[in-house]
């Protein structure tokens, strides 16, 4: 059957440029489709103020563009959202990707033909076209959840989300404000919304685990040494793994690690003297002892009270679930935004909300009245974004209906039931616990290649098999610690954001090395796991 492009690939981020370029490579045509009206993908919708990276600059880039990446100049340590999404629409303009991106058109559906093994993709625009794959590069955290509180639609102020910030920015001058949600988009933002709003009320139902941003501006002729560099770094990249040789390098330095447990308490408080709330999480064993892990929450919550003046506010913001659950937050002036005089944390664990009135948010027993909500309230992450697609595999299967009983894909990679579809980073994979970019290359190589080997081989299709698949979700549960588990740990890593979701870990946890070799391994071995036709 004749096709109109060999490949669609949802989605115009990292992974969905990185695609459009390998795949034009290997000689496949390919049409990828963009909702939003740019480039960029999760550094596209999330530009709240504040927004910024957790990776160093000089890692947080594609690694396999010797060139291009010595054209690129990064100005701070870890960028800003602004200045990635610049440097997206940069090598967009740089490969020339931008012909082969239909921007506004978000894919709604998608159908597969067991006869003609191709996929029939609907768009939002009301085309269809039929493609022999599809690449769903559809990000980790890109599909918004809008909590569940009623009279949400009812305020007669501003309604703002973190994660569809309007482009043309937000003036919170002489604004009374309430932020619902401290992940890392409420803590990244409340910083910035004080220094500007007239007053700030933040709702937190759970605390974070937020340490001071090591950012700045790269120094004269820092960046230039960094690109002579640039070879040694990506050989350290690809061999971390997690992606990121120096990730927590700024951190941690020479700081050594001994056991918490076996420190005494006024050792512990000497560290917090030296190194602020960071010292709570620097020890050889609060990420694998339970004990340990209370240990340095109890530490943690010293250094907030040296921090944070008023008691009930320092003891509010202790978190209740073990460190490592959800990952660090890195933040710019968090803690110390509650010594201002215009800013009040309000705990909904004491005090919850009833619902969202036309004033702002009524409490069980106060009405909080303002003239702009931000929700910073987070992701069905992982596999929310291809989930909301009506995407019918092979037998008319519905892949919403399976990942609502158990969200699971072979390898992050494919999903048995449907056959040449391709998920960059999907559950099952280690991307969202490293450097995502480094995770989305090797993925897209992956994928691009197994294309390649069908179409050599005059192969029709590849799936994944349903037992191999059944294995790799029983393994990233051996490999998850008992506090990512952990009882108390409600984080989206786990679905235990989104109500009714599975409660299942979805990522890998065995790191991205380990992770690449059995990739390797597996397609070295015939593509086991793996049902090719
Ligand atoms: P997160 O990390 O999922 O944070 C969402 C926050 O919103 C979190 O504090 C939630 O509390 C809170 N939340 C969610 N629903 C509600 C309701 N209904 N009421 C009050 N509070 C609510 O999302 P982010 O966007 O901040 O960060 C996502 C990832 O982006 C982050 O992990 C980094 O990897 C980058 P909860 O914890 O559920 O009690």
């Amino acid at each position: 059957m004749d096709t109109d492009f060999d490949v669609v690939v949802i989605g115009a981020g990292f992974a969905g440029l990185y695609a459009i370029h390998k795949l034009r490579e290997a000689g496949f045509t390919a049409r990828a489709y963009e909702k939003g009206d740019g480039v960029g993908g999760t550094w596209f919708w999330n530009r709240y103020p504040g927004a910024r990276v957790d990776i160093q600059s000089c890692e947080y880039m594609f690694t396999k563009f010797a060139e291009l990446e010595q054209e690129w100049d990064w100005t701070e340590l870890m960028p800003a959202q602004g200045e990635i999404e610049r440097y997206l629409n940069f090598v967009a303009d740089r490969l020339d990707l931008r012909r082969d991106i239909q921007l506004e058109t978000a894919v709604t559906a998608m159908t597969y033909d067991d006869a003609s093994a191709t996929w029939a993709v609907e768009t939002s625009t009301g085309e269809r076209v039929v493609s022999k794959y599809v690449i769903a590069a559809t990000g980790c955290l890109s599909a918004p959840i809008e909590p569940a509180i009623d009279g949400l639609r009812s305020f007669s102020g501003d309604t703002l989300f973190t994660n569809r910030f309007p482009k043309e920015g937000y003036d919170f001058t002489g604004k009374r404000v309430a932020v619902v949600g401290t992940g890392s988009s409420g803590v990244q933002s409340i910083p910035v919304i004080a220094a500007q709003a007239a007053h700030l009320t933040v709702l937190q139902r759970s605390a974070a685990y937020s340490l001071p941003s090591p950012n700045r501006k790269l120094n004269d002729g820092e960046l230039a040494a960094l690109k002579a560099e640039y070879p040694e770094i990506r050989k350290a990249q690809w061999e971390s793994p997690i992606g990121s040789a120096r990730f927590g390098a700024v951190f941690q330095g020479q700081i050594e690690l001994p056991n918490i447990l076996d420190t005494p308490w006024e050792e512990q408080l000497q560290r917090v003297d030296a190194l602020g709330v960071l010292a709570a999480f620097v020890w050889n064993d609060v990420r694998t002892d339970i004990e340990a892990n209370r240990a340095a929450v109890r530490l943690y919550g010293e250094a907030i009270k040296r921090i944070v003046h008023d008691p009930e506010t320092a003891e509010d913001l202790v978190p209740h679930y073990p460190f490592g659950c959800k990952r660090i937050i890195i933040d710019e002036g968090y803690y110390p935004t509650y010594n201002r005089d215009n800013v009040r944390l309000v705990n909904l664990r004491k005090h919850p909300i009833e619902k969202v009135v036309p004033q702002g948010i009524q409490l069980d027993d106060e009405l909080i009245e303002v003239d702009v909500i931000v929700y910073a309230t987070g992701f069905d992450a992982m596999t929310g974004s291809l989930s909301r697609i009506d995407i019918r595999g092979r037998d008319d299967r519905r892949l919403a209906a399976e990942w609502k009983e158990s969200p699971r894909a072979y390898l992050g990679l494919q999903v048995a039931g449907f056959p040449n579809l391709f998920t960059v980073t999907g559950p099952g994979s280690p991307s969202v616990l490293t450097n995502m970019v480094t995770s989305i290359e090797h993925h897209v190589e992956w994928i691009t290649e197994c294309i390649s080997h069908l179409r050599d081989n005059e192969l029709r299709t590849i799936e994944a098999d349903a037992g191999a698949q059944d294995e790799w979700a029983d393994h990233l549960i051996t490999h998850a610690t008992p506090i990512q588990v952990h009882d108390t740990c409600n984080s989206w890593y786990l679905g235990a954001n989104v109500p009714g979701k599975t409660r299942t870990y979805m990522p890998y946890a065995g790191g991205l090395t380990v992770y690449m070799e059995q990739c390797a391994e597996l397609t070295a071995a015939g593509y086991k796991g793996f049902v090719l036709a």
